[in-house]
């Protein structure tokens, strides 16, 4: 069973796209199933948060078009640190509009994201024809796609039939899209990657004597917490292990410490010790 495979048994089969395979195989080599959600608005801190973090992560996730001093001086130099610490770029640019409209956006415009981006994602609400226009950008270069099968914000309209369609659709495009982004498995593929936004760790800290006399949401099971819009969060443990997605993607979880690095490094290991009792199950 898939869950059960190892990351490095996935990259070998001749199914996983080439992408998948780098992706696994990082992973395996620097015992990471971290993507960092590198949402932050100035280019120095976004490579600031690569060359730290770099070592740590197997992915990083960015949004080019919250940057106030986007340059492709400053894409070029993450380029050049991705290769530095092997990790991938994965911009999250959800495409979601035909298949005419998303070629452009992906390939040209003020951010060329097809020029730098290993990863992009899409919406599958538009039918097929949105991963057939990026695929005819993005193929040729070697890149893949993720589909967004289930969201993490409370009230989104994935409905279970709208998941399973999605990989439908994933399925008639193995030379291009590699997985999902979705809140567990949805794909009983080996092959195919999960990455999984809204994670935060149950911290130690945040229950301390201080917070609770100051912090009622001290009181409140973390599980339902989110960010007052609507984000919700699970652990790392119950994302990879209990949901058997292969990937955590945090942001402020991490964003947020005054010790950015080592708070990755408390997600890494607890994203990697959450697989390694999974494949060991
Ligand atoms: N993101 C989600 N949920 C989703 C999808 C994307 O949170 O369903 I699709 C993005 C938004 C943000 C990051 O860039 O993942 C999560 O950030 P925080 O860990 O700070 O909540």
């Amino acid at each position: 069973r898939s869950g059960e495979m190892s990351y490095g048994a996935r990259a070998a089969l001749s199914s996983t796209h080439p992408i998948a395979k780098r992706m696994f195989t990082l992973m395996e080599e620097k015992h990471t199933n971290l993507c960092v959600s590198a949402d932050v608005t100035h280019t120095q801190e976004l490579l600031e948060l690569a060359e730290t973090l770099g070592p740590l992560i197997c992915v990083m996730k960015t949004h080019v078009d919250i940057l106030q001093d986007f340059s492709m001086d400053a894409i070029n130099k993450l380029k050049e640190l991705s290769d530095k610490h092997n990790f991938l770029i994965f911009e999250d640019r959800k495409f979601a509009d035909i298949g005419n409209t998303v070629k452009h956006q992906y390939e040209g415009g003020v951010y060329r994201i097809s020029s730098w981006s290993h990863i992009i994602n899409a919406h599958s609400v538009s039918g097929p024809g949105v991963v057939t226009g990026l695929k005819a950008v993005g193929q040729s270069l070697g890149h893949g796609c993720l589909l967004i099968a289930q969201m993490s914000s409370q009230g989104a309209l994935t409905t279970e039939q709208y998941t399973h369609t999605t990989v439908k659709m994933a399925d008639s495009h193995p030379d291009f899209v590699f997985g999902f982004i979705s809140g567990s498995k949805v794909s009983t593929k080996p092959e195919h990657v999960h990455m999984t936004p809204g994670v935060q760790l149950q911290s130690g800290e945040i229950c301390s004597v201080f917070n609770l006399v100051f912090n009622p949401r001290c009181f409140v099971p973390r599980r339902f917490l989110g960010d007052e819009l609507g984000q919700q969060y699970t652990t790392p443990e119950q994302v990879i292990r209990l949901k058997g997605s292969d990937i955590i993607i945090v942001g402020r979880g991490i964003l947020s410490a005054s010790d950015r690095r080592k708070e990755a490094e408390k997600y890494r290991k607890a994203g990697w010790e959450a697989y390694l009792s999974r494949v060991s199950l």
